[in-house]
């Protein structure tokens, strides 16, 4: 399907409207949730345009995923997590509401389940 630039992370990306920035590089941004499921829940998206996963290049996949991981290992310094969980949803039926790839980075804590 196609990209629509009007996505709400597309406007985040060029500054039309607010997010909470956490970090970014020359491939990528993350910024926290506006609906957070964890504390320190934060979200990592490609600063090209891709909807999801499934018309993503390598290039793409790499870039987020190499953040991913940063941003596991800095979340779980910074709440202090026992874990991470990452989630990432593909179009409408698999759970997709902003159509931007992005992958959901949440910290874990032992017995602590997610909020809903
Ligand atoms: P999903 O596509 O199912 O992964 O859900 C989109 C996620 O994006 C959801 O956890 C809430 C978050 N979200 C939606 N709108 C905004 C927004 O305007 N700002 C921020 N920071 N997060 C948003």
């Amino acid at each position: 399907m196609a990209y629509d630039t009007d996505n709400i992370f597309a406007k985040i990306l060029r500054g039309e409207i607010p997010s909470e920035k956490l970090y970014e590089d020359e491939d990528t941004y993350v910024f926290m949730d506006i609906m957070p499921r964890a504390d320190g829940h934060c979200l990592i998206i490609p600063k090209t345009q891709c909807r999801n996963m499934l018309d993503a290049t390598p290039e793409q996949l790499t870039a987020c995923l190499k953040t991913v991981q940063k941003m596991g290992h800095a979340v779980m310094q910074a709440f202090g997590a026992d874990g991470v969980t990452v989630q990432q949803f593909n179009e409408a039926a698999g759970g997709q509401e902003v159509f931007h790839l992005h992958y959901h980075v949440l910290p874990r804590h032992d017995g602590v389940k997610l909020r809903p």
